[in-house]
């Protein structure tokens, strides 16, 4: 059996003469990456210096290595060059001959080198173009001119380019412009029979699941062939004599009694071993078996949009993932893997993987098949004008026949979407705005072919038209109308709603809503030095990718607490600003069920250390907003939620049976003595939303409401929630003294936390790294937390004690 060779190591990157730089580069890896790890740049992330490193996105730039080839493999029908991830506009030279231009990060290129190797020695080498010269010439030839994503990009006319368009910038992100080769570049040896791809369709009856798995494969001579199947403990052999060419091949296998796959909290993830062999090719994956449906049917109030997961409806709860770092290299398996249980820690079960980022990796969806995470998979389009010129169109089809029999098998994908917000940005700008249909038009002819491509391809699955879009040919205004599909709702981030309008709006399906804050102390420190300590110096402003958007977070602070004092009070205040709306808003629209049945927050991660709408920090740590997610995001939740004179306390369920509960709800003043209390002795009824108790819905900045709940069977299980109807700054709050007393466990410490007055959002920090199970409480005297606390390093209780440092709300003034 032949050996793929690979090309993945260490290659020669050499600049043009204008630079004459030459160094080391890792592949896979990105050209920026190489060049600071070669002392050639500084640190983009760090300071400004992202405005010092312009050039290298202007330069030429070429990788280069040799491989050997021996005799066998030279007298192999084919040598195929595997190449995935190429960033962009690429010339590949074997032995100084072109062999091949490729252009579209999201292809697989594969090449037959065989014609042009020799026996030993070779050399491979990619030359990368300067992306913005071409993407400029691209868009003056195009028949009329169509908008890019002006405001988020730095670099015009990336929507003529095939890259992830969050490389030239957004308003989260920093503009690089990267390019590289993120995938390992592989050699395959073929005999004959070249393995492309394997995809399944699955059909469930009462007992068994009926697989349909289909194999593409190249043959490079007519033959005769035995393909092996082995799906878990099942094999089917099959021998086929097919002539020179692209051929399937089909299998079908019937499992009895399936194992069903399920996303987080509603179920298992087993996952079945498939493998298919021929000759020396082989391609294992492991499969889920589940049903998975998109029902959007009209009701009373519009349409509804859910999922329905093997026969249950689905509650889905989430975020929005962009890519896992700005400088590819540094999105490592460890990095992704860490994001992703960090969502699955906070309760969630689905991302949506944006349209201005890219089609993840592999590895990526793998990890989301075995941590239940379902994904709304966008198309690569985003909030920009695309052409649809027969050769644009033509080149997405290529990507897309890729993209979509790569990503067919993972039962963690839950639709196909085929932009984010491209119908809405019609709207955005002038040349479209003002020629309305034909710019409708325009986009309709893309969204028709990425439609026919997913009904051709991947018919287990919906094509949905846009991310928010109310529905299959509805252009309306799905920022605003809740009765059907899809919604993004802005109104308060970026149109400076009070938290209150999050529930004036009771959309079907939030795909995005967020709000901003600032990264903690220890992130900013990565970028900022002590001298730019203050939100307005000019590091700080760098990196802030929103227009006005530190503004926006200090304009709300005056609507709603006591101007914070000193810089680190106001890192966390915009941390407790941000839970709060994402938390009022997701609250109120669990609480609609079933009229919600997806909430997915903006955003849920970085690519370099910003302030932004995240909930994880670009150095891991978690905000305060992930915190709360996992409470607010928790199976069954207990809230209040004002209606009218009457503030309804909630409980909220997506389990499958029922929960009994008992605990109370209790008035507080915030000196901490209990003024009123209601014994509560409830039942969660199963996957629904009940009202467990109402109360007057006054105006109070004397009194606050808690509610505990501890379940009946289990009483680990304690729910808590609490509430005041005026602004935090109206109240009097008293000076709390927090303490804490930690006590070692096998693998971690335990802090056990107490104070003498109420105090909200109790944030602990460690200076060093590690997490915490819980962070941003309500402490009332008397009633002690405990919190677990891991660290990463094997470190002594003295200097975890040394470490901590705790802060919460009424320290803050
Ligand atoms: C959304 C996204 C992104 C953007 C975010 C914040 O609508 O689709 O384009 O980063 O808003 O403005």
């Amino acid at each position: 059996m032949k050996r793929n060779i690979t090309l993945a190591g260490t290659w020669c990157l050499s600049s043009d003469s204008s630079r004459n730089i030459s160094c080391d580069i890792g592949i896979p890896g990105d050209i920026h990456s190489a060049l600071l790890l070669a002392n050639e740049i500084p640190d983009p992330y760090v300071s400004k210096n992202e405005s010092q490193v312009q050039w290298v996105a202007q330069t030429p730039w070429q990788i280069k290595r040799s491989f050997f080839i021996s005799e066998s493999e030279l007298n192999q029908a084919a040598l195929e060059l595997w190449l995935e991830s190429l960033d962009t506009i690429a010339t590949v030279s074997i032995n100084q001959q072109v062999i091949y231009q490729a252009s579209n990060q999201f292809q697989r290129h594969i090449i037959n080198i065989k014609p042009v190797v020799t026996l030993g020695e070779n050399e491979i080498e990619i030359l990368f173009h300067p992306v913005a010269d071409i993407a400029a010439e691209r868009a003056e030839k195009l028949p009329f001119p169509v908008p890019w994503a002006v405001g988020n990009n730095q670099v015009p006319h990336m929507n003529t380019v095939r890259k992830a368009q969050c490389h030239a910038g957004w308003d989260w992100g920093i503009c690089l412009l990267v390019a590289g080769l993120y995938e390992k570049p592989l050699i395959k040896p073929i005999d004959n029979i070249s393995l492309r791809y394997v995809e399944n369709t699955q059909v469930f009856t009462e007992d068994s699941c009926q697989l349909s798995i289909n194999v593409e494969y190249f043959a490079y001579r007519e033959d005769t062939h035995t393909f092996i199947l082995q799906l878990g403990e099942q094999q089917v052999e099959k021998t086929v004599t097919v002539n020179e060419g692209l051929h399937t091949i089909k299998f079908d296998v019937v499992i009895t009694d399936p194992q069903r796959w399920w996303p987080a909290g509603y179920g298992e993830q087993p996952l079945y071993d498939l493998t298919v062999t021929v000759a020396n090719q082989i391609i294992q994956q492991q499969i889920g078996l589940r049903e998975l449906e998109l029902i959007t049917e009209p009701d009373e109030i519009g349409s509804s949009m859910l999922f329905r997961v093997n026969g249950r409806n689905i509650v889905c709860k989430g975020a929005n993932w962009i890519p896992a770092d700005a400088m590819p290299s540094k999105a490592t398996v460890e990095k992704v893997d860490q994001l992703l249980s960090d969502a699955v820690a906070a309760n969630m079960n689905m991302l949506r993987v944006w349209g201005g980022g890219i089609y993840e990796s592999d590895t990526f969806y793998q990890l989301c098949d075995q941590k239940g995470l379902l994904v709304w998979q966008d198309l690569m389009f985003a909030c920009a004008q695309y052409p649809s010129t027969p050769e644009f169109i033509a080149d997405v089809e290529g990507e897309l026949n890729h993209q979509l029999k790569r990503l067919q098998h993972h039962s963690c994908i839950a639709l196909w979407c085929g932009d984010n917000e491209v119908i809405g940005s019609i709207g955005w700008y002038p040349e479209s705005r003002e020629n309305r249909q034909k710019y409708t038009v325009n986009y309709d002819r893309l969204n028709r072919a990425l439609d026919h491509k997913v009904e051709q391809l991947d018919p287990s699955r919906r094509f949905w038209p846009s991310s928010p879009c109310n529905g299959e040919l509805d252009f309306g205004d799905a920022w605003h109308d809740d009765n059907k599909g899809d919604m993004h709702f802005w109104d308060v981030w970026h149109s400076g709603k009070s938290f209150s309008a999050y529930r004036e709006v009771n959309p079907r399906f939030c795909s995005e809503f967020g709000y901003q804050s600032f990264p903690s102390i220890s992130t900013v420190k990565t970028y900022a030095e002590e001298s730019q300590w203050n939100i307005t110096s000019p590091v700080m402003e760098w990196h802030q990718r929103n227009n006005g958007g530190n503004s926006k977070i200090i304009e709300m602070f005056t609507r709603l607490f006591r101007f914070p004092q000193g810089f680190e009070n106001f890192l966390y205040l915009s941390q407790v600003q941000q839970a709060l709306a994402i938390k009022t808003a997701s609250e109120y629209w669990r609480s609609t069920k079933p009229v919600c049945m997806g909430i997915l927050y903006w955003q849920l991660n970085d690519v370099w250390p910003v302030a932004s709408w995240s909930s994880i920090e670009y150095t891991g740590q978690w905000k305060q907003l992930h915190y709360h997610a996992k409470r607010f995001f928790a199976p069954n939740l207990v809230t209040f939620v004002p209606k009218g004179k009457l503030l309804n306390v909630m409980l909220i369920s997506d389990l499958d049976s029922d929960t009994k509960y008992h605990g109370e709800l209790v008035k507080y003043n915030f000196a901490g003595d209990v003024i009123e209390t209601v014994e509560l002795d409830v039942v969660s009824p199963k996957d629904q939303s009940v009202v467990i108790h109402s109360l007057p819905n006054e105006e109070d900045n004397q009194h606050f409401w808690h509610v505990k709940l501890t379940e009946a069977s289990n009483h680990q299980i304690v729910l808590e929630n609490d509430y005041i109807n005026v602004p935090w700054k109206a109240c009097e709050l008293e000076q709390a003294k927090v303490e804490w007393c930690v006590s070692e466990m096998d693998n971690g410490f335990i802090l056990t936390l107490t104070a003498d007055y109420p105090a909200f959002f109790v944030q602990l920090s460690s200076a060093l790294p590690g997490k915490f199970s819980d962070n941003s409480l309500t402490l009332l005297p008397n009633q002690p937390k405990e919190i677990f606390f891991q660290s990463e390093q094997a470190l002594s209780r003295a200097e975890i004690v040394a470490s901590l440092s705790c802060t919460h709300l009424r320290d803050t003034y």
